[in-house]
């Protein structure tokens, strides 16, 4: 065995992410009711444990205790998202909240005085209610609210972004929302869902525009939920299938939001199916003319896919199962808590296929991480958790992406999900993710052993690894 010292390059972004819904609880400066709130109300049974957002980690109040301990687990960048909620709270348009405006201003504030950059995501599945109403993101009148609220942060916030991001994940609620049934509101409906992904993408495009005439130092992308895609064997229909799934669940947001084009091969097999969504040339136009700057990758899990071995049922919805299934690969590794394969190596395919294939644009891990289940097991006498799970689980994905950017990858950093234990949507509280753990009933933070071992990590700019792993 060969032990080594992989060591990043200079200023590279050690951090986490999180989320305004998952993380900062309601508070008291006034917000709209958002859809997790409204679907919460309506169906409580669906979520883990019936814990709602409410409070959640109450990073609304405790901000700067939080950031000090961003700066004690070796953050020296961390994303956040700016809730569209807040900032709007009358039911996401109308007049700026001035007391939203003051919360975000002192935390990014709080964070740049701690050497801490400041990533600032607009959206991260939180859409108020009341939008929701008028269509959510099937509606052109929600991308323009939307686009005035990017708008909005822009002017606000641009002295203390260090980058922006117009979307955390824009496939997400359209899985959830349209294909899946884990989101509001729950429909099962391709055509839907397909006229809501274009003008998300649209609006990424317009937010780009916004952000243009801002005059910024700072660069604008998205962050994107990507899954390298293997066929179970080379057999011509396996390959076909998983070209077919990586056109659905990957090139579908890329392409447009990176490229500025949609792959045709996509576009006329919905057009077979009568799948296209409504838009104009001049939407094609603005998609084409504003794409993103910087790119942030969100790595859990390959997809692993083969030819369907039965036919479909013509009388089913169409779905993108419709041309594929999913093939679960003998001696694979779980997460079993999370129901995710464990595939390291996948986060360097990743890496090398924006290389290749996407002008290799500036980029950086924006999520990696491990939601591990009743982790209090794991406590030692101190209450500290004692998760080395995690800490190899960081160092073997570390690894492949150091050779990924040995190989020539432009990767600027690696954030982890998550920085303190927060809210997983329907899952609540059931699978932790943090650097620090959090016991809910008293909010009280307690550093894991996997928060000490990234502040070394960050402070050495590398750690020691047996490389003969790496293949
Ligand atoms: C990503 C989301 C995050 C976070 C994470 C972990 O898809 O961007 O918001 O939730 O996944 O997933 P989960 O919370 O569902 O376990």
């Amino acid at each position: 065995m060969t032990t080594q010292k992989l060591s990043f390059p200079e200023n590279f972004w050690w951090g986490s992410a999180w989320s305004a819904e998952q993380a900062e609880g309601r508070g008291e400066t006034g917000k709209a009711e958002t859809v997790w709130e409204r679907w919460y109300a309506e169906q409580p049974y669906r979520f883990y444990n019936r814990i709602d957002s409410s409070i959640t980690t109450d990073h609304i109040h405790r901000y700067k205790e939080d950031v000090k301990l961003m700066k004690e687990t070796g953050h020296n960048s961390f994303r956040v998202s700016i809730s569209w909620a807040r900032m709007f709270p009358e039911d996401g348009v109308g007049a700026v909240n001035p007391k939203a405006i003051a919360f975000y201003r002192d935390l990014f504030t709080e964070m740049n005085k701690a050497g801490i950059k400041v990533f600032a995501n607009l959206y991260h599945f939180d859409m108020p209610a009341k939008l929701q109403d008028k269509g959510g993101w099937e509606s052109r009148e929600v991308v323009n609210a939307y686009v005035h609220f990017a708008d909005t942060c822009f002017k606000e916030f641009g002295d203390l972004v260090f980058h922006w991001f117009t979307f955390n994940e824009p496939l997400g609620p359209i899985l959830g929302s349209y294909l899946e049934d884990f989101h509001y509101p729950n429909l099962i409906d391709f055509k839907r869902g397909a006229q809501a992904a274009f003008f998300t993408i649209l609006a990424h495009a317009k937010a780009i525009e916004a952000f243009k005439t801002h005059g910024l130092e700072s660069k604008i992308g998205v962050i994107l939920n990507l899954s390298p895609t293997f066929p179970r064997s080379q057999n011509p229909a396996d390959v076909k299938a998983a070209e077919i799934a990586d056109l659905f669940y990957t090139r579908s947001f890329l392409d447009p939001m990176v490229k500025g084009t949609f792959p045709s091969v996509l576009i006329d097999l919905l057009k077979t199916y009568d799948q296209l969504p409504d838009y104009c040339e001049e939407d094609l136009q603005t998609i084409h003319e504003h794409t993103a700057q910087i790119l942030g990758l969100n790595y859990y899990e390959p997809r692993r896919v083969k030819a369907r071995s039965c036919a479909v049922n013509p009388d089913s919805p169409f779905l993108p199962e419709w041309f594929f299934e999913n093939h679960i690969m003998p001696g694979r590794r779980m997460n079993e808590y999370r129901g995710w394969e464990i595939y390291e190596r996948g986060i360097y395919d990743l890496c090398m296929d924006i290389k290749e294939n996407y002008g290799n644009i500036e980029a950086f891990i924006s999520e990696n991480g491990m939601g591990v289940a009743n982790e209090e097991r794991f406590m030692d006498e101190t209450g500290q958790v004692i998760d080395d799970y995690r800490i190899e689980y960081i160092k073997d994905h570390l690894a492949y992406l150091w050779k990924a950017i040995e190989e020539g990858c432009n990767i600027k950093g690696y954030h982890l999900w998550t920085f303190i234990d927060c809210w997983s949507w329907i899952n609540s509280y059931k699978n932790r993710y943090g650097l620090v753990s959090l016991d809910l009933p008293t909010q009280r933070r307690t550093i894991k052993k996997s928060g000490e071992f990234y502040k070394k990590l960050s402070d050495e700019n590398g750690f020691e690894y047996e490389v003969d792993w790496l293949v």
